[in-house]
């Protein structure tokens, strides 16, 4: 299966979501099916998509948050697997699309392609509960319905193919992106009525 078709299945559940994205092919394909003020794409950080999800997903308990990552991202910050187990944010949905390479930056092999890491079986030895490894398309239709119903969080690793969008050109830089969907989360914050218990620091 491809990634787009994996994103154009979900895209209806998510355009009214709060959604952070890896850069590149992943975020290209996302915004092309129709940019919203709640989609977040994460350019240049790479690892950090589901840091940003986690801090999200705890600062707004009445989000669901998704995150669609990749598998050189999510290798490049594996530990990330780890504090999502210790904090389990209820309302993070974490989508790592392994397509095995580093499709974005010229299509290098990711560790994955070896056939020996599994990024799956890793999420669970961190500690996470509900760990779907899925490779087609139904598969992956059926673990994103169960995780988005689900209170608890959930990762599902999807094996797609290598491949990813034939043009690449977003109309806003990171900045103005991050300033817009701030100011969008921050607007359905309002909107609630909800305001954040006091810290209770870590
Ligand atoms: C810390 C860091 N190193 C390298 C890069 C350059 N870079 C941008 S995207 C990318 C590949 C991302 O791979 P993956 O997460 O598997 O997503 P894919 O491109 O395959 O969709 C790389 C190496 C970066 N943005 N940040």
């Amino acid at each position: 299966m491809e990634r787009v078709q994996c994103i154009e299945m979900i895209y209806p559940e998510i355009e009214d979501k709060l959604v952070v994205t890896i850069m590149g092919a992943c975020a290209q394909e996302l915004y092309d099916l129709g940019h919203r003020e709640n989609f977040f794409y994460l350019q240049h950080a790479m690892g950090l998509a589901s840091s940003i999800g986690l801090g999200l997903a705890r600062h707004l308990p009445h989000e669901k948050v998704i995150v669609l990552d990749g598998d050189g991202s999510v290798l490049m910050n594996l530990g990330t697997l780890t504090t999502l187990a210790r904090y389990r944010p209820a309302n993070l949905v974490h989508v790592i699309f392994d397509n095995g390479s580093l499709l974005s930056t010229g299509g290098f092999e990711s560790h994955t392609t070896s056939g020996v890491t599994d990024l799956a079986v890793i999420a669970k030895g961190a500690g996470i509960a509900h760990v779907a490894s899925v490779s087609t398309t139904m598969e992956f239709g059926e673990a994103f319905v169960e995780a988005m119903e689900r209170d608890g969080l959930s990762v599902i690793v999807a094996h797609v193919e290598a491949v990813g969008p034939d043009n690449y050109g977003m109309d806003f830089a990171l900045p103005e992106n991050a300033f817009r969907f701030k100011r969008c989360v921050q607007d359905r914050r309002r909107a609630t009525g909800w305001t954040p218990p006091p810290d209770p620091g870590h």
